[in-house]
């Protein structure tokens, strides 16, 4: 994948997207969400985790493009959400697990993007926040919907009216992030926790992805039903049948996503 703001690699089973425009600190334009469509559009369908992260040591993506943003209408402006809402909601449908490692300033859209991943880490030095109130505009990358999920209603309004940032430790303390460390260290736990996950069954951790933003927004019963299908799936899979012989014949499971 050749990209202008993007850069791609993969070690092992994993794919690190990097957001690269570090001079205005990965802030998000349309090419640049051009780019990040058409690259998690093409993944390569043997990975089993991707990492997203940011370019240079102080963002990870500062927000929407204030500059792009600043001359639009009412329409153009739907449509520029729009058009972030469809990148992140393909990141967040996507079968495989994605990371964000949050290297610096996840703000506005930044913080949105951060959000649409199933995990958050980040480094001591990040800041996140939704200031877009004080542009005039609301968080319309999906923010409104996801941070009341993620940290609970009360606290996202106070986010979201107030646009304060708020430090990594603050963060981990109301649950954004799963964990902070040093900025030298993150890619290392990002790459250690992808890691432990391309380790287990992959179309088992495909249905338990699946079963868990399926299930969120259902009811009990319907909830209980639709993981009770996925369960019984897991055994048409060669995959389960290679953990458990591993585990009781004291071996090492190979799993092939089978
Ligand atoms: N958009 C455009 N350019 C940006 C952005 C941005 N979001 N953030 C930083 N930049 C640029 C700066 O303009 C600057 O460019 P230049 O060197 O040409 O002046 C360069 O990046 C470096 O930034 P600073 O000099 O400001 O760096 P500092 O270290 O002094 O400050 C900050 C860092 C605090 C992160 C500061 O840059 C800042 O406040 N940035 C804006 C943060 C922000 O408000 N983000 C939210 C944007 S709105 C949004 O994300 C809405 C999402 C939903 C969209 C819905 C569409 C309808």
């Amino acid at each position: 994948m050749d990209y202008n703001f993007l850069k791609y690699e993969k070690q092992g089973e994993t794919g690190i997207i990097t957001i690269d425009s570090p001079a205005t600190l990965n802030a998000l334009n349309s090419t640049i969400l051009d780019e990040l469509c058409d690259a998690v559009s093409h993944l390569d369908s043997t990975l089993r985790c991707l990492i997203i992260t940011g370019g240079g040591s102080k963002a990870f993506v500062a927000g929407a493009d204030i500059s792009e943003m600043a001359g639009l209408d009412e329409k153009a402006g739907a449509a520029f959400g729009a058009k972030g809402a469809k990148v992140f909601r393909t990141i967040e449908r996507l079968p495989i697990p994605v990371i964000a490692a949050v290297n610096g300033y996840a703000l506005g859209g930044g913080c949105e993007l951060a959000m649409a991943c199933d995990i958050r880490i980040c480094s001591s030095n990040a800041r996140f926040g939704q200031p877009e109130v004080g542009l005039g505009i609301i968080p319309g990358f999906s923010g409104t919907y996801r941070l009341p999920k993620l940290v609970g209603m009360g606290m996202a309004k106070q986010l979201i009216y107030s646009g304060q940032a708020i430090k990594a430790d603050e963060a981990l303390r109301i649950g954004l992030v799963n964990a902070v460390y040093e900025p030298e260290e993150l890619m290392h736990k990002a790459l250690e926790l992808a890691a432990s996950i391309c380790r287990n069954a992959p179309l088992a951790v495909r249905h338990a992805k699946d079963c868990m933003d399926a299930e969120f927004d259902l009811e009990a019963d319907e909830a209980i039903a639709y993981e009770t299908v996925r369960f019984g799936r897991c055994f048409a899979t060669a995959d389960q049948k290679a953990g458990m012989q591993a585990f009781l014949t004291k071996g090492k499971a190979v799993f092939e996503g089978k």
